[in-house]
């Protein structure tokens, strides 16, 4: 097939991965059978975040920019979830939050079982799940598949996935961890067991680049291909920046109509973005970028009022693009067409069967794995068919942004409908290429529509077997219930 019909080809499917400087490459993935895996991972950074996304010109993050350049963009990717835990959990399993358990964000330490049963309020419409305060050990990670497959397995910064013996990093596979049971500080002394204070006053995100270069040259230095999973707690609250970012934004001009930007959370992202410089560099340094195989994205939206995401409809915790759309960058030397962009919906339960894929590592066996592979995509060689993709939160959460009820969502195609199980709220339904900030809600105009995407829900419920929230015989009226802590 010449290379024109070959691109022509993706069009007729409707998903084009568009590739300016496309061509084919000696170095070939299947090249590299075992090649190294680097997931940046960064937590509450928004789609709108990063420079070359955000509608103004006061974030500056060159390196990500960079990135985006020298690899792959997906511009219709999302996080699992609206916040923390669950996303990670399916980061990590490749399984929906719904089949994991983990549906809410992870806060109590020394809990050794996860609780049965509901909660519920006479102010509650619905009675909901019990949170889940760990990832269950039973869960298969991608580090439990690398790591005998001969891979260096390694951990720096937030987990959010159980915060005590035995639920930590290493008990879910990775050989070395950092930082991962602790809860933040983004200054020396950190108060954390598996990260010695260094250098008092260095900052958390300059520190985990330094111990991941580090690590990856151990690797180099042995043999050995690695899987690093950097998952900066940055920019996540209290936002915490180094003091020259902060006053370099202080004095930045803001763009008309962008006043309320914020200059720390501005200056949170410039470290971010050193941190994707150092990192990439050190790859090039190291001679390994035609065999190295760099993720980057984040847990989920930005968080309001902190973040702007804005063209995006609100934020962190909601079901609106700008709880879930993110950043999904991918960069392999040789392998993934750099300047590309791809308009395939993507979520976090792919990174695990695409990585396996590259990895050349078997599935999990007896295990419902729900993201699809898309290293095809990446190698811009074939399409992979559409599907449906889910999210659900069988919970009440409620801040100063609004009160946020028990919902279901789905994408197919260009649609999404938000189902709302509160009586009052009736299901949205958005057309997200004509309507990306979910301004118009259609649900009357297309029944029809509404009808089966509510089916379709109804049956991934069935198929995924989520724990539902339960009518509450004693609801009495007014406002939902509450849980009020905002981490995640
Ligand atoms: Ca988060």
């Amino acid at each position: 097939m010449k290379r024109r019909d070959f691109f022509k080809c993706l069009g007729a499917f409707g998903a084009v991965c568009l590739s300016p400087e496309f061509s084919l490459s000696e170095n070939s993935a299947e090249n590299f059978s075992k090649p190294n895996i680097v997931l940046m991972h960064i937590d509450d950074l928004g789609w709108a975040d990063v420079g070359y996304k955000a509608p103004h010109n006061y974030y500056e993050t060159p390196n990500i920019d960079a990135l985006k350049q020298s690899g792959m963009e997906f511009n219709n990717g999302y996080a699992a979830a609206a916040l923390c835990s669950p996303t990670r959990a399916a980061l990590m399993t490749g399984r929906y939050p719904a089949r994991t358990g983990v549906t809410n964000f992870i806060s109590r330490p020394n809990v050794t079982e996860n609780p049965e049963g509901y909660i519920s309020s006479p102010s509650m419409e619905y009675k909901t799940p019990k949170r889940y305060q760990f990832m269950e050990l039973e869960e298969i990670t991608i580090p439990e598949i690398l790591a005998p497959a001969g891979y260096d397995t390694y951990h720096l910064g937030k987990w959010h996935l159980g915060t005590s013996d035995p639920y930590t990093p290493d008990k879910q596979g990775f050989e070395v961890q950092m930082m991962g049971e602790c809860h933040r500080d983004y200054f020396d002394p950190y108060d954390c067991d598996s990260l010695p204070d260094r250098k008092e006053g260095e900052y958390l995100t300059d520190r985990l680049t330094d111990e991941a270069e580090n690590l990856m040259r151990s690797s180099i230095d042995n043999g050995k291909p690695f899987f690093l999973h950097l998952a900066h707690h940055a920019v996540h609250t209290p936002i915490r920046a180094r003091q020259d970012y902060i006053d370099y934004f202080k004095a930045k001009p803001k763009p008309s109509g962008w006043e309320h930007l914020d200059p720390v959370h501005a200056a949170m992202i410039k470290s971010v973005d050193d941190s994707v410089g150092d990192i990439i560099s050190k790859i090039d340094d190291l001679g390994i970028a035609d065999n190295t195989f760099v993720i980057f994205t984040s847990d989920n939206g930005g968080h309001q009022p902190v973040a702007d995401n804005t063209p995006l409809r609100e934020g962190k915790r909601w079901p609106y693009e700008g709880g879930i759309r993110e950043p999904w960058l991918f960069r392999w030397d040789g392998v993934i067409p750099a300047g590309s962009v791809c308009e395939y919906p993507i979520c976090s339960i792919d990174v695990l069967p695409t990585v396996c894929d590259f990895a050349g590592a078997n599935l999990p066996s007896g295990v419902d794995i729900d993201g699809v592979s898309i290293t095809s995509l990446l190698k811009n060689q074939q399409q992979i068919p559409e599907r449906d993709m889910f999210w659900y939160f069988p919970h009440y959460i409620s801040d100063y942004t609004g009160e946020i009820a028990p919902f279901a969502v789905i994408r197919s195609g260009k649609w999404k409908m938000i189902r709302w199980y509160d009586s009052d709220k009736p299901s949205e339904l958005y057309n997200l290429e004509e309507d990306l900030s979910e301004t118009n809600d259609c649900a009357s105009l297309y029944p029809d529509k509404v009808l089966d995407f509510e089916l379709r829900i109804e049956n991934w419920i069935m198929e995924v077997d989520a724990k539902r929230p339960l009518k509450n015989e004693n609801y009495d009226d007014g406002r939902p219930g509450k849980e009020n802590v905002f981490i995640g």
